[in-house]
């Protein structure tokens, strides 16, 4: 069967909740097999339907706790969740993210849920690469909710934060997060910010904190949401009601004011320029004339005739105008 016929095969039987098909394609996709790129090219169209909801925030803040009680409130609504965690230390062997699963085993034994783990790539970029395709498959298999969960810290992060809809920045009374947060630029990306563990002491300083920073204006560039500061205790479920009222609001913003379109867009620009970016090398890298004229014009670098934006544009100029064309 050829990669197209694998993955049309997979997808019937993902669709029909066959989970270990789901898994397999999941896993190809994020491994970028031929099977894994098929599968991903078939399904993109019917993709942009999931709301697709981001929890970041630093380590132990209580997002998988979140995540859970999330999980649970759209299953009660009566859709399909998918969740995935951006694991930003440990490909395999994660003991947060063990810790993860064993708090959400209530949920991996419903089928409606989808939960799996993202070891993180080495390069910047590969994460939110990653994550995004995941995210496509999944909105394409019906998942009508997506939740993301990454460790607020580099860039990845921030990628990650653009791909979801809804960024919810998680925090916690009595770490000086807040501070980290601001460096990280984090509360930038955040839509809505939750200081959870508000059964602790610290955290109506915290909101207050966090609220005059937000009156400073540091998101001077978005008239038209200021993001809500909702106190949560994961735990037991406090505030959580306030926060998908919060999240159904900023959904709704998002459809009305065209920043959905927006995004959108935004969204698939980049993904057609990386996509050019990889296509281009990959068959530059192919082909053996360029190749022997890239060692050549190396060669001139290295002899001290050319610099090596001077090759570059040489190079450049020989694709647009072959100099040997094929007749
Ligand atoms: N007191 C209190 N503890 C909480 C609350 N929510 C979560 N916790 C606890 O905080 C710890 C970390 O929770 P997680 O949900 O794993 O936090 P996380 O942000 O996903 O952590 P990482 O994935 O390791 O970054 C766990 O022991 C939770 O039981 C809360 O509202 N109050
Ligand atoms: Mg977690």
């Amino acid at each position: 069967m050829s990669p197209e016929e694998q993955a049309l095969a997979l997808i019937t039987a993902a669709r029909s909740g066959d989970e270990r098909a789901v898994a397999r394609l999941l896993r190809n996709v994020e491994d970028e097999t031929d099977l894994g790129l098929a599968a991903w090219r078939r399904l993109f169209k019917d993709s942009g339907r999931a709301r697709v909801i981001g929890i970041t925030g630093p380590p132990g803040v209580g997002k998988s706790t979140l995540i859970g009680r999330l999980a649970r409130a759209y299953r009660d609504r009566g859709q399909r969740v998918g969740i995935l965690a951006v694991d930003p230390t440990s490909p395999l062997t994660g003991g947060a993210l063990l810790g993860d699963r064993i708090r959400m085993q209530e949920l991996t034994s419903d089928p409606g849920v989808y939960i799996r783990s993202l070891a993180t790539r080495g390069a910047v970029g590969g994460v939110a690469r990653a994550a995004g395709r995941l995210v496509t498959v999944l909105d394409a298999l019906g998942y009508e909710v997506v939740l993301l969960e990454t460790v607020g810290a580099g860039q990845d992060e921030v990628e990650v934060a653009a791909i979801a809809g809804t960024t919810v920045l998680v925090l916690m009374p009595g770490q000086g997060d807040e501070i980290q947060a601001l460096k990280a630029g984090l509360v930038e990306v955040a839509d809505i910010i939750v200081v959870n563990k508000a059964d602790r002491e610290g955290a109506d300083q915290l909101a207050a904190q966090l609220r005059s920073v937000l009156r400073l204006g540091l998101r001077p560039e978005d008239g038209g949401w200021t993001p809500p500061i909702i106190k949560t205790a994961a735990a037991d479920g406090t505030g959580l009601p306030e926060l998908l009222s919060a999240i159904d609001q900023h959904q709704e913003y998002l459809s009305k004011s065209g920043e959905k379109a927006a995004r959108r867009r935004a969204a698939l620009r980049k993904a057609v320029w990386r996509e050019l970016e990889s296509l281009l090398l990959r068959r530059l890298s192919r082909n053996p004339e360029f190749v022997s004229e890239f060692e050549a014009l190396v060669g001139r670098v290295e002899a001290g005739e050319l610099d090596p934006v001077g090759a570059a544009a040489l190079l450049l100029e020989r694709l647009a105008a072959p100099a040997h064309p094929e007749a």
